[in-house]
């Protein structure tokens, strides 16, 4: 796929706004302290980078899918974590209320999420539900004009920060597996919900996940999001944007690491050579970049077919995010590799991109999880 000019210049200004603003003592910072960029969420806001694929009805700039890639691709070229800020609110983080809210429910939660002016997390995965999304335990009985929610909910993104989470509850414990499973927008400043310790992770430092318990909590009815007992396919459906989301942004961390193993092969001399004369070198570069590519262009098909709101759609982000995420992990193994005893410090950016790769191929569904997504396409 060959993108037109308003495609490039979108791509220009995510770049530019990368390079700018991402500095190395903002990354330094993240990864040190472990603690969300306030400022940064503020200046991304200010440019609108929360909403950019968000309609304009509910504050958006009203972008399509390939907007959405290349500003995630961009920003995760230059730092992972920091492209995760805009991500989330443009994915996990509104979508679910887009596909099923009410016209009402749209106007309240969505359109401060899209201006950063509150933030809204995605609670689905448990102790025990993991792959097994339908497996959720958390419960929510109707108890006159609310619901009373118990359970626990962990590996939750952006949790610390959030002032909403939209939470899986099974709402009919008798229908089975991914049936009787509703979605409740739950304010977290409810009595009852606490917020875990801040995992301590191997990378995608600066964005802290934690789990949430909900002991209680009194949460009204006018929360629901969509039917009652129907909540799981909006939890798919909105894992499907938000699988191509990270596709997005494995090939923007890929694409960073390739370019670091460039310039460093092209500098380092070994043997009275640039490391890159070696063959052993230049093919791994080559290999390298071959891999991107393929990965690019699959992910950029995959946003053409969310645009159209393709059939296709779901099978093929999940085809994506399975090939760039894996794809991203050898890239980066690879970078380090080049780098030699270089890359194992943490002062050089492959570091950095190395430890950040792991997360790719396990969150929004692990590798194996595409897999099952994509056989049950192919063997329909
Ligand atoms: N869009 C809309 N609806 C979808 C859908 C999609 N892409 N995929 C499935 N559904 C619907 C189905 O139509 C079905 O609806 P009905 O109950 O009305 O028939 C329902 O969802 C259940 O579908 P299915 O039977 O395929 O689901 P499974 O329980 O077999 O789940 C997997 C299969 C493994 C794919 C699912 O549990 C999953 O994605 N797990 C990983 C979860 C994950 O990514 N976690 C990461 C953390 S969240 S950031």
């Amino acid at each position: 796929m060959i993108l037109n000019q308003k495609y490039e210049t979108l791509r220009k200004l995510y770049r530019q706004f990368a390079e700018t603003e991402f500095t190395k003592e903002i990354m330094d910072e993240l990864m040190d302290t472990g603690e969300y960029n306030w400022d940064m969420h503020k200046k991304m806001a200010k440019y609108g980078f929360f909403g950019v694929k968000t309609p304009k009805a509910y504050g958006g700039a009203g972008g399509d899918y390939i907007d959405y890639v290349l500003m995630v691709e961009e920003f995760a070229r230059v730092s992972p974590v920091l492209s995760l800020y805009a991500n989330t609110p443009n994915s996990l983080g509104s979508g679910p209320i887009l596909y099923g809210g009410t016209e009402e429910q749209k106007k309240r939660f969505i359109t401060p999420v899209a201006q950063g002016k509150e933030m809204m997390v995605f609670a689905l995965t448990e102790p025990g539900a993991g792959s097994d999304a339908g497996g959720t335990t958390t419960t929510a009985i109707l108890d006159g004009d609310e619901y009373v929610v118990n359970g626990r909910k962990c590996f939750i993104s952006g949790a610390p920060m959030a002032d909403w989470c939209l939470t899986f509850v099974k709402t009919d414990p008798s229908q089975k597996g991914s049936r009787g499973i509703s979605l409740l927008v739950v304010d977290m400043h409810l009595p009852g919900v606490s917020v875990g310790a801040h995992e301590n992770k191997m990378g995608i430092m600066g964005y802290p996940t934690s789990d949430v318990v909900f002991e209680d909590v009194r949460v009204p009815k006018d929360c629901l999001i969509g039917k009652v007992d129907k909540g799981f396919p909006l939890a798919m459906q909105t894992l499907d944007g938000g699988r191509l989301g990270v596709s997005a942004q494995s090939l923007g961390l890929a694409q960073g690491a390739f370019e670091e193993a460039v310039k460093y092969s092209k500098e380092r001399k070994q043997f009275g050579r640039r490391i890159a004369d070696f063959q052993a070198i230049s093919f791994m570069l080559a290999e390298m970049a071959t891999k991107i590519e393929a990965a690019r262009q699959l992910v950029y098909h995959a946003a053409e077919l969310k645009n159209i709101n393709s059939p296709d759609a779901s099978k093929v982000c999940s085809m994506a995010k399975l090939f760039a995420s894996e794809m991203c992990n050898e890239v980066a193994a690879r970078a380090v590799q080049i780098h030699g005893g270089y890359g194992y410090i943490r002062e050089y950016k492959v570091e950095n991109f190395y430890r950040d790769a792991r997360i790719m191929t396990i969150y929004e569904g692990t590798s194996e999880v595409q897999k099952m997504v994509i056989a049950s396409h192919v063997l329909k």
